[in-house]
């Protein structure tokens, strides 16, 4: 009898088994336009306006339309470089700070309408806004308050102009996701001609509260970003990091955009009143807007990578930024090194460990609120405990030993963000190791740490300000990050190697030849006083697999070289530091090398700090064997080192020197001569 009764039975218990309630929110929460935008995660910007031929990153406002020319702007060539790279949106600076506008607005005359561009006949918002929709972007729109060109900049006739700019913007192009408010504003200016600064009280004279109830008149769904929200707010800096500890709360009625101590707001707060999640953005290159001589500044794979595991992997969007080039396209350095990155992720991520994995929780709320939810790839289920159980654990049983160096977790935050301490531990033989540990958690987090082997971990949620409710744990395992090793020299001639991660071996050779795996194992610097080309190779032992190669030619070490003029920063110019330079009002650098050598050329990098000065365009190289009576060796131009500012090579037949002097005959913009390394070529 019991045999029939049994399935029966179960069958009517699950049915008749109500959904246990769901945990009352922890307060505050978002709002649903929030709720769909933490969905995005990653989004582009576009810098893109008159700074792109003016050649600046803050135009003064006294540019004239007239500049404005791309000869072959294909906005759907930004969308499907951003479609490609895996961004859900795209976010084009319709206004920057020098107040030239992309769309033939009414309310002025400094817009593309007066440009050459398209006869003055085009728009540039309905060009980007057709492509975003062509290749399912969502579009957003960046308009700067700060209006460098506008002549009632500063008075309550500007305000009025700003907001017909955004009801122009936010009622002819459809939907839009993101409003992007930049803080910075306030200061010298063109202002229609009469040039001078003008301060603003940041906190009052816009009316923001006014404005944003514009904006959300016209679009609904749209977020508005600032420093300080009301939807999204900025991460505090613009390196595209988010903090270990990334609260989405924030005690919004205190911040203000462009207000000082910013930083002390921008990792969130614990206790903030309301839901006003962090935004990370960044340039792909050290500038926003686009700049030739940047152009071998592209951000790399491995800083990259660095970006994506700090903003997404620490509970922020991330709004990378591609200065679109004078010809209106994003930059081929730029597309490889995009498409490098979204390439990565995708690798990185390609099997989760834990949808194999069997799960076990120190205990659940009941029905609807199982650790299966953990799993199942949906982010709107959730595993939860009872009320009160603030500190609980997961079990993953793998069913046999996997190597793994990631855990991904999600809390369900549509109820509010809430953990505060978790840990990551592995059973060895009994007893459980911890791993790794972490603070907050928020929307997503990614713990990075060194492989690992184990059958079983367990998550231990520590502390919360409520009870844990986690929509995903994810476990992968990413490969090693293969990128050629850099390779660096002190003045002495001490060589050292790095990979982009501990865990790599890296081998490398001295004589020209190519390194291989398991040949000559870097284990620690080693001298190179002479000339000699280093080759390296960065190998993962898990795989056998290899990195590209890195190579640096160099020359003789500079140890025993002196500067001959009285200025202690002059050794910057030969401290083998790139980033480091000096500046010579005598537009010279003099050295004394030591010993007398067969000196068959030098280099020279200009000064590599983001704002150039004086880089050398016509040079004089002379030698001397006594430091009295000088000998011309070489003279010429660098030609085009304004646009690409990489090391200079000048090459010329062998000539005897012991004293070095190269002259700066001409700058490029007319100052100082400024020195960011020399060097020297004897073979
Ligand atoms: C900053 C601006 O001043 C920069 O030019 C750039 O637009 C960046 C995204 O925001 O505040
Ligand atoms: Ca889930």
């Amino acid at each position: 009898m019991k045999k029939f009764v049994w399935p029966f039975f179960a069958l009517g218990l699950s049915f008749c088994q109500e959904k246990v309630a769901p945990p009352e929110p922890v307060l505050p929460v978002p709002h649903e336009r929030q709720i769909g935008w933490q969905e995005l995660e990653f989004y582009g910007f576009v810098h893109f306006n008159m700074n792109t031929f003016s050649d600046r990153e803050w135009g003064f406002g006294d540019e004239k339309p007239e500049q404005f020319n791309p000869t072959a702007l294909d906005a759907r060539q930004w969308a499907r470089v951003a479609k490609e790279s895996g961004m859900k949106g795209l976010i084009i600076t319709a206004k920057h700070h020098d107040g030239f506008v992309l769309w033939p607005s009414a309310y002025t005359e400094h817009s593309v309408k007066n440009s050459p561009w398209r006869d003055g006949k085009g728009d540039l918002i309905r060009e980007f806004v057709d492509a975003c929709r062509e290749y399912g972007l969502k579009v957003g729109i960046y308009y700067s308050p700060w209006d460098r060109n506008h002549p009632d900049y500063g008075k309550s006739e500007y305000i009025t102009y700003m907001r017909n700019q955004l009801t122009e913007l936010l009622t002819n192009y459809g939907e839009i996701y993101e409003v992007w408010f930049d803080g910075a504003n306030g200061g010298t200016g063109w202002y229609g001609g009469a040039n001078e600064e003008r301060k603003v009280d940041k906190f009052s004279y816009y009316d923001w509260p006014a404005t944003h109830e514009l904006v959300r008149k016209l679009q609904p769904n749209a977020m508005m970003f600032s420093d300080a929200g009301p939807d999204v707010r900025w991460v505090g800096n613009e390196h595209g990091f988010a903090y270990e500890t990334t609260w989405s709360n924030l005690m919004r009625d205190s911040v203000y955009a462009g207000m000082p101590d910013f930083d002390k707001w921008a990792s969130g707060q614990e206790n903030g009143t309301h839901w006003v999640p962090a935004e990370s953005d960044v340039s792909i290159r050290p500038g926003w807007y686009y700049h030739a001589y940047e152009d071998h500044k592209v951000k790399t794979l491995p800083e990259l990578m660095e970006i994506y595991y700090k903003s997404i992997g620490q509970n922020s969007s991330l709004l990378i930024n591609f200065p679109v080039d004078r010809r209106g396209l994003i930059h081929e350095k730029d597309v490889e090194a995009i498409l490098q990155l979204a390439a990565k992720i995708k690798e990185d991520f390609s099997v989760n460990l834990a949808q194999e994995a069997s799960f076990e929780a120190s205990s659940d709320r009941g029905n609807g609120y199982e650790v299966e939810n953990l799993n199942d790839g949906n982010f709107d289920t959730y595993w939860t405990t009872p009320d009160g159980q603030i500190q609980a654990s997961v079990e993953l049983d793998f069913g046999k030993p996997v190597s793994f160096n990631r855990l991904l977790l999600q809390e369900f935050v549509n109820l509010g963000q809430r953990v505060k301490a978790f840990s990551l531990e592995k059973e060895v033989n009994g007893t459980w190791e911890k791993i790794a540990e972490g603070t907050t958690i928020g929307h997503k987090r990614i713990l990075r740490f060194a492989d690992t082997e184990a059958q079983k971990i367990r998550v231990n949620f520590l502390d919360g300000k409520g009870i844990p409710v986690i929509s995903e744990i994810g476990v992968y395992s990413a490969p090693a990050l293969l990128f050629p090793p850099k390779i660096s020299r002190t003045p002495a001639g001490k060589v050292t190697l790095t990979a982009a991660e501990e865990n790599l071996d890296i081998y490398f050779t001295t004589d020209g030849s190519a390194p291989k795996p398991e040949v000559n194992r870097y284990s620690g610097e080693f001298d190179v006083p002479d000339a000699a080309t280093v080759q390296a190779i960065a190998v993962d032992p898990k795989t056998g697999k290899s990195s590209g190669l890195g190579r640096v030619d160099f020359d003789l070490a500079k140890g025993s070289w002196k500067p001959v003029q009285a200025d202690s920063n002059a050794v910057k110019s030969i401290d083998e530091n790139p980033q480091s330079y000096w500046t010579s009002s005598k537009n010279e650098l003099i050295l004394d090398l030591g010993k007398e050598i067969s000196l068959k050329g030098f280099t020279y990098l200009p000064m590599q700090a983001r704002y150039p000065s004086g880089y050398i365009a016509e040079y004089g190289l002379e030698v001397s064997l006594d430091g009295k009576s000088w000998k011309s060796a070489a003279r010429g131009e660098f030609s085009n080192i304004q646009n690409s500012p990489i090391e200079q090579t000048v090459r010329f037949d062998p000539i005897p020197a012991r004293f070095v002097k190269l002259k700066g005959l001409r700058t490029t913009d007319g100052n100082p001569s400024t020195f960011g390394e020399f060097g020297i070529l004897t073979r």
